[in-house]
C-alpha cells in the first residue's frame, strides 16, 4: 500500500500548503511501514493559524448559545457518522486493536462531544452576585497540544469545550497520530464553523508545538503529554502570564483492601492496564494487595494476563497491539530491565520481544512482583503494559504506598463495601478514584493532583477552563 501524502494545514477555514515545505513520516506501529507523509509545520504555519484564530475570536466569542449549539450539534452528527473511519484510522496510526478503537477510541469522544450539547444548554454565562452581574466570557485564543494515546479523545476533550465556551482554537496534535486530527478537522469544516474558529497545524513538538505554546497572541495553552514538556510549557506560561491547563500522566494505584472481591479486582486491574497497550495516563499500574493474599493475586493476575497475546491490531480477535513507536518500545523495555536489575521479579512477560512477531513495536504484557516504592517502575510513568504488584500490611500501609509517588491522577479502591472504599479514597492524593469497579463518567472532572497537572477536563469543569469572569458593579 502506498503511503498517503498531504502537505496542507487547516488554517482560516481552508486547506493551505504548509509554509515549511518539509515533511514527516507516520509509521504503522504494527508493521513499521510508512503509512503517511505529513507536513512538518513550523512557526510560520503557527503564526498564520493564530492570526486566523484571532481574527475570528470576537465574532465567535459574541455568538449566541443557539448558534454554537447548532454547529456543535452538526459536529456531533459528523463524529457519529464517521465512527468506523475514526476507529480504522486510530488502529492504523496508533496500533490500537480495532475492537478497543471502536468501543473507546471512536465512541468516547463522540460521547464527550455529545455531553457538551447538554452542558452548554444548561450553563449560565451570566449570574447575579449581590449588586454585581458576573459574566463568564471566552478566554480568547486557545493553543491545544495533544498526545497520541487517545488521539481523538484528547482533541475533543479540549476543542469541543473551548468552542462551546466561545473560544477559538489552534490545534497541534501529536506527530504520531496526525491522520485522526486531520479527520477531525475535516468534520469541523463539514459542520460549517466560521473560518478561523478552528485551525490545525501538524508538526513536531519542538517545532510547531513550541511555537504555539510560546506564541504571544495565544491566551490559553491546554496541553496533555509528558511531565517534562508540561513543566517547560508552564514555565513559559508563567513568564508570559498565560493561562495553562496541564494533564501530565500518572502512576495510579489500584488498592484491594481485605474483604474485597480480590479475583474480580485483580482481573479488572489487568484489563485496565493492558487496554491500549498500557498507554493510558490513568492506568492502574500499581496493584496493591494485602500480604496474606499476595500469591493469590499473582496467580489471578497471571491467568488474566494470559488472555492478552500481542497481535495484529486490525484483527477483531486481538486484545493487545504494539506500542506507538520505537522510542516508546525502548522506554518500556528499559523500565522492565531496570526493575529486574533493582530486584523485581517477572511473573509474566519480560523485556524480550514477543514470539512469532517479526515486525512492529511489540512488547510482552508484563506483571512484576516484589516491587518496592523506591524502584523507578513504582514511581515513574512507564506507558506500557506493565503492572507492578506490591503488598501491604494494613490500610495505613496501603495508603502510604498509594501516595508514594509524585503523580496523582487516578486510582481505584476495592473494599468489602462502598463506604469503606470511599473513606480510603478520600485520603488518596489523586484526582479520580473508581470505587469497587465504578465506571468511567465522561461528565465528571478529570485531572490531577500533584505533578499530574493543573486544571480539569470534561464536563462543566472542562468548559470553565476556557472561560474568564468579568463583574460589573451597580449602585445598589
Ligand atoms: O510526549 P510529549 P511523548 C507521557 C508518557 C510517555 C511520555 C513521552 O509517560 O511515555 O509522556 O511521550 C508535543 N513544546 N505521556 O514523547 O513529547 C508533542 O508534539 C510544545 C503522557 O509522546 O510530551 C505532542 O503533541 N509541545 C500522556 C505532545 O506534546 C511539545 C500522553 C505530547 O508529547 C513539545 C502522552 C514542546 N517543547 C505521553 N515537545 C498523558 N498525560 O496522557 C513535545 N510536544
Amino acid at each position: 500500500m502506498s503511503a498517503l501524502t498531504f502537505t496542507d494545514q487547516y488554517i482560516g477555514g481552508k486547506w493551505i500548503p504548509s509554509a515549511s515545505g518539509t515533511t514527516l513520516d507516520v509509521r504503522n506501529p504494527a508493521t513499521e511501514e510508512v503509512l503517511a507523509v505529513v507536513p512538518d509545520g513550523g512557526a510560520a504555519d503557527v503564526d498564520a493559524a493564530v492570526a486566523a484564530a484571532r481574527s475570528a475570536a470576537r465574532a465567535w466569542g459574541a455568538s449566541s448559545k443557539g448558534e454554537r449549539l447548532e454547529l456543535l450539534g452538526r459536529l456531533v452528527a459528523g463524529l457519529a457518522a464517521a465512527q468506523t473511519e475514526i476507529a480504522e484510522t486510530v488502529t492504523a496510526e496508533l496500533g490500537c486493536p480495532i475492537g478497543f478503537a471502536t468501543s473507546v477510541q471512536a465512541a468516547l469522544p463522540l460521547g464527550v462531544a455529545n455531553s457538551y450539547l447538554q452542558i452548554l444548554t444548561d450553563y449560565e454565562f451570566e449570574e447575579r452576585v449581590g449588586h454585581s452581574t458576573v459574566y463568564h466570557e471566552p478566554a480568547g485564543v486557545v493553543g491545544a497540544i495533544t498526545p497520541w494515546n487517545y488521539p481523538l479523545h484528547q482533541i475533543v476533550a479540549k476543542v469541543v469545550p473551548a468552542l462551546a465556551a466561545g473560544c477559538v482554537v489552534v490545534l497541534k496534535p501529536a506527530e504520531d497520530t496526525p491522520l485522526t486530527a486531520r479527520l477531525f478537522a475535516r468534520l469541523v469544516d463539514e459542520a460549517g464553523f466560521p473560518p478561523g474558529v478552528f485551525n490545525l497545524v501538524v508538526g513536531t513538538g519542538a517545532g510547531a508545538g513550541a511555537a504555539l505554546a510560546g506564541h504571544p497572541d495565544v491566551d490559553v495553552v491546554s496541553f496533555t503529554g509528558s511531565t517534562a514538556v508540561g513543566r517547560r510549557i508552564a514555565e513559559q506560561a508563567g513568564r508570559d502570564v498565560k493561562r495553562v491547563t496541564l494533564e501530565l500522566g500518572g502512576k495510579s494505584a489500584c488498592v484491594v483492601l481485605p474483604g474485597a472481591d480480590l479475583p474480580k479486582a485483580v482481573a479488572a486491574a489487568v484489563g485496565n492496564v493492558f487496554a491500549n497497550s498500557g498507554q493510558t495516563c490513568s492506568a492502574w499500574t500499581r496493584l496493591l494487595v494485602p500480604d496474606e493474599h499476595y500469591f493469590e493475586a499473582l496467580t489471578v493476575a497471571a491467568e488474566a494476563a494470559a488472555k492478552y497475546v500481542p497481535g495484529d491490531p486490525a484483527s477483531p480477535e486481538t486484545r493487545i497491539g504494539p506500542l506507538v513507536n520505537a522510542k516508546q518500545l525502548e522506554r518500556v523495555r528499559g523500565y522492565i530491565n531496570d526493575a529486574v536489575a533493582e530486584g523485581a521479579r517477572v511473573v509474566v512477560g519480560g523485556s524480550q520481544p514477543p514470539e512469532g512477531l517479526t515486525a512492529g513495536y511489540y512488547v510482552r504484557p508484563t506483571i512484576l512482583a516484589d516491587v518496592t516504592t523506591d524502584m523507578a517502575v513504582a514511581r515513574e510513568e512507564i506507558f506500557g503494559p506493565v503492572i507492578s504488584v506490591m503488598s501491604f500490611h494494613d490500610a495505613e500501609d496501603a495508603l502510604r504506598i498509594a501516595n508514594a509517588t509524585d503523580y496523582g491522577l487516578a486510582g481505584a479502591v476495592w473494599a468489602a463495601d462502598d463506604a469503606e472504599a470511599v473513606a480510603f479514597a478520600r485520603r488518596m492524593d489523586t484526582g479520580q478514584v473508581d470505587i469497587n469497579g465504578g465506571r468511567f463518567n465522561l461528565a465528571a472532572p478529570f485531572g490531577g493532583y500533584k505533578d499530574s497537572g493543573i486544571g480539569r477536563e470534561l464536563g462543566r469543569y472542562g468548559l470553565e477552563e476556557y472561560l474568564q469572569t468579568k463583574s460589573l458593579q451597580f449602585r445598589a
